[in-house]
């Protein structure tokens, strides 16, 4: 029983859907001098393997994905990266905060900044049996996408490998769950 509640779980983590793509600015603007990208991603929940679409005239504008400081004080001096064509599909390969500017001069001030967060792919799925004790919120376990949750051959016991953001918690509390639950089968039996 304990084996197939984990079962459930791994089947659960190994079903990721493919990630959606976001239009930068969609649907009222795109990647302008219009856009409140502030307002704009709060929209949206940004999970890991979703992607930004910036589309705009590459005569105009550009995108400069820069570092936090880069983004605080409008700096395209220190690029991480730099997109010129116009239509340009940022992929949002792992969770955390990333920032994007125009580097045009004056254009980040007068808005053309954004920041994204990205989570996990997947809510943490709630321990079997539990009352729910905030286990679905991210930054439960969490499957960042470039390692496949790993199986150690101990019953009960998950491991998502080195997730960042993962607490031990709920993965503990299942192993309990799990052990004591093999106990009391056991008992019954004997
Ligand atoms: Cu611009």
């Amino acid at each position: 029983m304990a084996l197939l509640a984990v079962v459930v779980v791994a089947a659960a983590a190994f079903s990721t859907a493919s990630g959606a793509s976001y239009g930068v600015g969609k649907p009222n603007g795109g990647w302008d001098l219009q856009t409140n990208y502030t307002s704009w991603a709060s929209s949206i929940t940004f999970r890991l393997d979703d992607k930004l679409v910036f589309k705009y005239s590459a005569a105009a504008h550009d995108v400069v994905e820069v570092t936090k400081d880069g983004y605080l004080s409008c700096s395209a001096s220190s690029p991480i990266a730099v997109h010129r064509t116009g239509e340009d599909a940022v992929e949002l390969g792992r969770l955390g905060r990333r920032y994007f500017i125009c580097g045009v001069p004056g254009h980040c001030d007068a808005g053309m900044k954004l920041e994204v967060r990205t989570l996990c792919s997947i809510p943490s799925p709630p321990p079997p049996g539990s009352d729910g004790d905030g286990n679905g919120t991210p930054g439960g376990i969490c499957i960042d996408g470039s390692s496949p949750p790993t199986i150690i051959s101990t019953p009960g016991v998950v491991s998502y490998g080195s997730a960042p953001g993962s607490s031990g918690s709920a993965t503990t509390a299942l192993a309990i769950l799990a052990a004591a639950t093999v106990m009391l089968l056991s008992l019954i039996i004997v």
